[in-house]
């Protein structure tokens, strides 16, 4: 399913990792996201598609997409990052980071990147998990001192005198997620006792001393806890399990912080590894395949809300109400090819529909498709062109770039050409309420910048005319408005059974229907003689004298039949379309596109 029809905008401008992400932690303040992992590069996803090193650790800036000069190294994996003031926590099994020895726990500057003074002796081992509260960071992994003090998998430091705190829980495993809260700390884990006592993966302790308290839902099955996350009064767990508290929940549970399992039950089939909280819901991450590794539960009944298509294991996530950021093994959301790290905003309604439609320029009667010889000769650009022709789009209409590998992709789904698609008021066609770039497939299909059909436009479920524009053919709208919404409707512009406004708005082909060519000046009317008229730049395009140059090598308005060449007369030349589009006899004739 698309994302954005289900609430979340997939945010494909982002920096891509080359290797996993296994940590994310986000500086709300400046409106940083900060990456731990494995990774060595980070990839540009737009032109000139540029590549730079990160050994890591990565900052992206959350308002663009793109990587920050952060750059502080670390010579081992990260698996925990957490942020606080100028401080960024580094967590891990590296030892050399920002430029000093810090094994296991680093701490580096948030802007610089260069280790701090602050050096934390952490014993042989790793960091796992950490958590900011009230001026404290409490983080847990496998090591048995800090500072030179005993600490077995749990320690604190009060952030204000860089010091070890009192608090030293005694598990006999691994702690893998803390929760925070009045005065508590929540553990999860592979743990079975705490402080030699029986706690089946789960554990309750104060936040000043760790000495356990009551709470401890037995969590049977598999290989325990691996992540918390809390609203209001209830914890909620995901990790590897069958049971809880006696009861089947596999996966995911919730109890209560006075110990009562709640109904929750979203019966996730594989591994959870990362919960957050995420406007009022529960976003789930892990290598599950029921829905699709990524999901957003509806915190009392479970239902899941909404599902992003990531074909890979998620790791980690961090959640604010503008963001939600998604890192794991993955290569591709929602056939987006979107590597490691997911950057989701909540999205405006949107609805779905399939347009189908052909140019006749490059129509083929004989196959019933398009040449994609622009394509094909590599001249087609990556982002939409139609802003340069003074085409103003809806908020958002004209964002995103084709991926070169979407570009190479040939036969029927071969990219033709950029196309907008606008949905207009239904009490007022002439109104473009909705507007939004798409690419053209040599069978007809318009698909969005993943390949696929069908759009998803942001814009209130309701009923609008649905028109189609291109940038040297005449756009055409549908006769009636359709009622959209998230479940997809079909719009067939190829057919003569889709009525479209006005008269005369494509030109009949065999059994098909094609938009007419002619329009170089993207004016909406196919003009052959006279002020204005779409002849003359052709002619202009070649040299202005002889008729019988020709223009090649480049992505051309003039170029009418889109072959990559711009031909003023002989075989296979773009100006005598323009006379086929008017009637083909009284050169003074205009066809007007038949759009309000
Ligand atoms: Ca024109
Ligand atoms: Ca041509």
């Amino acid at each position: 399913m698309p994302c954005a029809a289900q609430g979340l905008q997939l945010r494909t401008e982002w920096w891509r990792p080359n290797v996993v992400v296994l940590a994310v932690a986000i500086d709300s303040v400046n409106n940083v996201a900060y990456l731990g992992g494995d990774f060595s590069q980070l990839n540009d996803p737009d032109p000139p598609f540029s590549s730079v090193a990160r050994q890591r650790l990565a900052a992206i800036d959350m308002n663009t997409g793109d990587v920050l000069p952060w750059n502080p190294g670390a010579d081992g994996q990260v698996i925990a990052l957490a942020v606080s003031g100028n401080n960024v926590f580094v967590g891990g099994q590296q030892v050399q980071c920002g430029g000093q020895t810090r094994p296991y726990l680093s701490v580096v500057d948030r802007t610089s990147g260069l280790a701090t003074s602050w050096a934390p002796q952490i014993s042989n081992g790793y960091v796992k998990a950490f958590a900011v509260n009230a001026g404290r960071l409490f983080f847990t992994g496998q090591f048995n001192s800090v500072d030179g003090v005993g600490r077995t998998g749990a320690a604190c430091f009060d952030l204000a005198t860089s010091t070890l705190t009192n608090w030293a829980p005694q598990p006999n495993d691994l702690i893998r997620t803390m929760v925070v809260h009045n005065g508590s700390v929540y553990l999860g884990g592979a743990f079975t006792t705490m402080a030699g006592v029986a706690c089946e993966r789960t554990a309750q302790v104060d936040d000043q001393f760790g000495n356990l308290l009551g709470w401890a839902p037995t969590v049977i099955g598999g290989t325990g806890v691996y992540t918390m996350a809390r609203l209001g009064s209830t914890l909620y767990l995901g990790g590897d399990f069958s049971e809880v508290n006696g009861q089947p929940r596999n996966q995911a549970a919730a109890v209560g912080t006075n110990g009562t399992l709640a109904s929750w039950n979203p019966a996730i089939t594989q591994m959870v590894h990362t919960m957050v909280p995420f406007n009022g819901n529960i976003a789930m991450g892990g290598d599950f395949n029921n829905f699709s590794n990524m999901a957003i539960a509806d915190p009392t009944t479970a239902n899941a809300l909404t599902w992003s298509g990531i074909n890979g294991q998620v790791f980690a996530m961090a959640g604010t109400t503008t963001h939600l950021i998604a890192g794991g093994s993955f290569n591709a959301v929602s056939n987006y090819p979107v590597t490691k790290v997911a950057a989701f905003t909540p999205a405006a309604p949107s609805v779905a529909l399939t347009v189908r439609m052909f140019l006749d320029g490059p129509y083929v009667s004989a196959t019933q498709l398009m040449n994609d010889n622009l394509r094909a000769s590599g001249l087609l650009p990556y982002t939409e062109p139609y802003t340069a022709l003074g085409y103003t789009y809806s908020t958002g209409g004209a964002t995103g770039t084709a991926a070169p590998t979407l570009l190479s992709v040939t036969g029927n789904n071969a990219i033709v050409d950029w196309v907008v698609v606008e949905l207009r008021n239904s009490a007022n066609s002439a109104q473009v309420v909705a507007s939004r770039r798409a690419l053209l497939q040599r069978d007809g299909d318009v698909v969005d910048l993943n390949g696929v059909a069908p759009l998803t436009i942001p814009a209130p479920p309701a009923s609008y005319y649905v028109a189609v524009r291109h940038r040297n053919h005449l756009g055409v709208m549908s006769a009636a408005p359709f009622a959209l919404s998230v479940n997809t409707t079909s719009i067939d512009f190829r057919s003569a059974g889709q009525t479209t406004f006005g008269t005369d708005a494509r030109r009949v082909e065999g059994s098909r229907m094609v938009l007419w060519c002619g329009d170089v000046t993207f004016d909406r009317s196919a003009k052959y003689t006279g002020t204005g008229n779409d002849r003359d730049p052709i002619l202009t395009a070649i040299g202005g004298s002889l008729p019988t140059n020709t223009l090649t090598g480049q992505y051309r308005q003039e170029d009418l039949n889109m072959d990559g060449v711009v031909k003023y007369t002989g075989a296979g030349n773009d100006r005598d379309l323009i006379l086929l589009t008017i009637g083909g006899s009284v050169p003074t004739a205009v066809r007007a596109a038949q759009l309000p």
